[in-house]
């Protein structure tokens, strides 16, 4: 495994120098942000990044996220052209020494929480979910401040999309998601990029929005849609384990050879639809996360790990969920995990 950290570019509060300091860190996560899903990314924007990593001692081996726009989500006229972008993208990073590129295919909204600074016990905060809250939420009305959440739309943007996905079921979503996955996936083998779709996050319909990579189920038939290893996942524990229902031990034992790009957090789940995030090890909370370092590390897994989420933790402030103090904690523990393991094994 090689132990990556995300980085939002020269506007976070996290430098690279404090990035190189955690032990065992190969490289950064990171994207182009000043340009808007659908765009091409100027070659010369991704070596910039390449080289402030490169100078810092620190690779550039893994982008997330390429957005992939909303009108190739929902089918719009425009989509092909769109997608053609998203290839050339694909092909620019690649010569650019990029090997894994994670995305999304979630309508609309990203990750979402209904609470920005749950205050846990020990003193810290983090974020937190809580569908009743949720369900008091109106993102039509406009005016909603929520991480992962999009702030440049407008409300009268907002509402018209929102109008176009309530027309939609699941169903057309696998079949949009289906015509991006046989364009891209060729090209991707092509440039030598591995992609990682990440999970839904929470791994349910949201606001009547339909969310279908959620689940076992859901997951086969993803796989199967271009059966190529270029095709794969980001394994997200946290977004997965959100839901009970989702055995993530077996689920990393069985896509181990898929699982290109690991996000290793851990959450409480304290109700129905209802967490916290809450410290890295499993002790902290509802997640097996020696049960699932162990099942990759038994099956032949060998990808990008990311310390995923933070808490707030000895006073920091800054990006929600992306704070430097608890991932690296987060890092450290995870290097041990796998250090332990491997050493074990056999
Ligand atoms: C949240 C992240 C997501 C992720 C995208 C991938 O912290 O895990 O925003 O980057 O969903 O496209």
């Amino acid at each position: 495994m090689k132990l990556t950290f995300r980085w939002y570019g020269d506007s976070d509060p996290v430098t690279l120098a404090q990035i190189r300091q955690i032990p065992m860190m190969s490289g950064i996560v990171s994207a182009v942000y000043d340009v808007s899903p659908g765009e091409v990314w100027s070659v010369e924007s991704i070596r910039a990044i390449r080289k402030k990593a490169a100078d810092a001692g620190l690779e550039f081996e893994v982008v997330e996220s390429v957005p992939v726009p909303e009108e190739i989500k929902y089918g719009g006229p425009n989509a092909d052209r769109l997608i053609a972008n998203y290839c050339e993208n694909i092909r620019r990073l690649g010569k650019e020494g990029v090997k894994c590129v994670c995305y999304n295919f979630m309508p609309v909204f990203d990750w979402l929480r209904s609470e920005l600074e749950h205050q846990n016990p020990d003193g810290s905060n983090s974020l937190a979910y809580d569908e009743e809250t949720l369900k008091t939420m109106d993102p039509a009305a406009g005016g909603l401040s929520l991480p992962g959440w999009d702030e440049s739309y407008t409300k009268e943007e907002l509402g018209r999309l929102l109008d176009i996905y309530k027309k939609l079921t699941e169903e057309d979503i696998w079949q949009n998601l289906t015509r991006f996955l046989e364009a891209v996936i060729p090209v991707a083998e092509e440039a030598g990029v591995n992609m990682a779709i990440h999970p839904d996050d929470p791994p349910w319909g949201l606001f009547g929005l339909p969310r279908i990579i959620t689940c076992e189920k859901n997951y086969d038939r993803f796989l199967k849609i271009v059966d190529s290893p270029a095709n794969g996942l980001t394994f997200c524990t946290g977004s997965l384990g959100a839901s009970g229902d989702n055995d993530l031990v077996h689920m990393a034992a069985k896509y181990a050879d898929r699982i290109h790009f690991l996000h290793l957090r851990n959450i409480l789940r304290d109700g129905d639809k209802r967490f916290s995030e809450v410290g890295h090890p499993t002790a902290c909370g509802s997640i097996d996360m020696y049960g699932i370092v162990k099942a990759l590390c038994d099956n032949g897994f060998d990808g990008y790990v990311r310390p995923d989420h933070g808490r707030m933790i000895w006073g920091e402030t800054g990006r929600y969920g992306y704070g430097l103090y608890d991932r690296a904690l987060g890092a450290a523990y995870i290097v041990g995990l796998f250090e332990g393991i491997e050493k074990t094994k056999g």
